[in-house]
């Protein structure tokens, strides 16, 4: 069978590719929606492509620029088994969106058709959703002309959230066998995640309400539907930013990367101490919790909190549920503060991996574990566990009521977490069902280690890819001669740190610095991106608060 190239130059007529490069970065492909018509139809192409490779399994799509602002928008493509895209296949996906003419697409299909041996016969699968973007629902009409310029079959989910089109997508490809994950709907979705929820808080006192800025985005309808059906008596939860139907809300002054960037609160709350709070992202893939203490100070409980808190409890479970040979691990980026990784390998004693940013970096580290937690910073994980652990988790017959009760949490702990990417409404629950089990505070969780003080901060640059980042982030290979000029301020630093890295989703470099103070960490950052800023192509207007540094890397101003 070969491909119908007809099809394929009529339908990409209707998409044609703009004077725009292209990168499959950090999350798939993310730039302003307007020019990425080409690109979506193109993915579908590839789309199809990797469903006939995987024999006619089902590849998710997801239409979705997360924590970006609501004018951007972007793909990501999702494997059988809910994880990202192959990484091998990235390359071919940056080809197909920069091929300039349909003979040059054509050539590009060929090339991965042939290398990969795919067999054209088989058939193949798609299935799209897509956050509240305006721009999305034109997207999807050019995936779907993609996707059919192959022959695939395409299904729209509609307004998803990110993981919950990955949870689709896994459903879809293990029903009616023995690994089947759930049942491949919205409804199924939330019915799983609130069975497994009872089964591990039931019976116990129900904690103060939780009070969940939704970015105005995805989240918020998922989340109204998923209080829906965990019941008032389970879990009380109050979304807030939960306006969708205003495009310029979405992620603005509000959300998970807000709150996490900016350390303070968002817009619509009228934070009081003693109120528990939470901030999900533009398609609910992360979330971040925060509250003020008793003096009303803001305080935030980021991914690297999340991901120690469940290690923690889940190794505490697995001791008093005997259950032998299981083998425990934290993976964590650059950014994870310095104070947490000393508190997971020096306090829990728990091994930590280090990757680049991305959690299609993480996801993969963290299957290495029985139980690997993997978080970024930002709010960004899950846990994983492997099959070897599950099975054990239902083998083990526990001999008193202690252990029992420990194999059960771990049993419906398996089922509440996804298994596929990381997930704000399962790791919301994931938190709630240990708070609640701990009977514990969100200030109690906070004290078991305090971060170092931190700030991040964009750059913006001409060109972001004269950065090249080594040593899974923490260090620059390229341009030239920056990283001796950073390390040469990082030395002037008590617990100083600092790196800088091209982001994978917006058009910046990031510059990330820790140090003993907050003073002196925000000092840092702005020596870091006053050296960025004005001896490698800084653009733009140039913010005050970076430092001038001369050629001694003395500040001058
Ligand atoms: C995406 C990725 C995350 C990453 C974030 C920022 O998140 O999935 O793993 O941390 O982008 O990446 P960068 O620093 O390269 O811009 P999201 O929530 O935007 O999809």
């Amino acid at each position: 069978m070969t491909m119908d190239h007809s099809k394929i130059t009529e339908l990409s007529a209707k998409h044609p590719k703009l004077n725009v490069s292209y990168t499959y970065g950090t999350a798939g492909f993310r730039t302003k929606a307007d020019v990425l018509d080409s690109v979506i139809f193109r993915v579908g192409l590839l789309a199809v492509l990797r469903s006939k490779k995987h024999a006619g399994k089902v590849i998710g799509v997801m239409i979705t620029a997360s924590h970006n602002p609501a004018q951007d928008n972007g793909v990501k493509l999702v494997e059988p088994m809910g994880e990202m895209l192959a990484q091998s296949w990235e390359q071919y996906a940056t080809e197909l969106a920069n091929a300039s003419s349909d003979d040059a697409l054509i050539a590009a299909l060929q090339n991965v058709v042939e290398k990969e041996q795919i067999d054209l016969s088989n058939e193949a699968v798609v299935i799209v959703g897509r956050d509240t973007r305006p721009s999305g629902e034109a997207l999807v009409a050019a995936l779907t002309d993609g996707v059919q310029a192959l022959g695939g079959k395409i299904t729209d989910y509609g307004l998803t959230t990110t993981p919950q089109l990955h949870y689709l997508t896994r459903c879809l490809n293990t029903q009616g066998t023995p690994d089947a994950y759930g049942e491949p709907s919205e409804q199924g979705y939330y019915r799983k995640l609130a069975e497994a929820f009872k089964r591990i808080v039931s019976g116990k006192p129900k904690l103060s309400t939780i009070y969940v800025d939704a970015a105005n985005g995805i989240g918020a309808p998922a989340l109204h539907k998923l209080a829906k059906v965990l019941t008032d008596d389970l879990l009380s939860v109050q979304v807030v930013n939960d306006d969708t139907a205003t495009p310029t809300k979405l992620n603005h002054q509000s959300g998970a990367d807000f709150v996490k960037v900016n350390q303070k609160k968002p817009e619509g709350f009228d934070l009081k101490p003693g109120m528990r709070c939470a901030s999900l992202d533009g398609d609910a893939d992360r979330i971040v919790f925060w509250y003020a203490d008793n003096a009303g100070t803001f305080k935030l409980l980021d991914g690297d909190k999340i991901a120690t808190l469940a290690a923690e409890f889940i190794m505490g479970l697995v001791r008093k549920a005997k259950v032998p040979n299981i083998n425990v691990g934290l993976v964590q980026t650059a950014y994870a503060n310095g104070s947490a990784t000393a508190y997971v390998k020096d306090t829990l004693k728990v091994p930590v991996v280090f990757t680049p940013t991305g959690v299609k970096h993480l996801h993969h580290a963290a299957e290495e574990f029985d139980v690997g937690a993997y978080f970024e910073a930002n709010g960004h994980g899950t846990v994983l566990f492997s099959q070897q652990a599950i099975k054990a988790f239902h083998s083990t017959t526990g001999k008193t009521a202690e252990e029992t009760e420990a194999l059960e949490i771990l049993k419906a702990l398996t089922d509440l977490i996804n298994q596929t990417v990381g997930d704000a409404l399962s790791d919301l629950l994931m938190v709630e069902a240990i708070l609640t089990s701990q009977g514990r505070s969100l200030a109690d969780w906070d004290s078991a280690y305090s971060d170092l003080p931190s700030r991040l901060e964009k750059v913006k640059v001409q060109n972001r890819l004269n950065f090249e980042a080594i040593k899974a982030d923490t260090e620059l290979a390229k341009p030239e001669g920056l990283q001796q000029k950073i390390n040469q301020q990082v030395a002037k630093f008590k617990h100083g740190r600092s790196f800088v890295r091209p982001s994978g989703t917006e058009d910046v470099v990031r510059v990330y610095a820790e140090a003993d103070t907050q003073e002196n960490a925000d000092l840092l950052a702005n020596i870091v991106c006053g050296l960025v800023y004005d001896q490698y192509g800084g653009v733009g207007e140039r913010p005050a608060k970076f430092k001038k540094v001369d050629q001694q890397g003395n500040i001058i101003a």
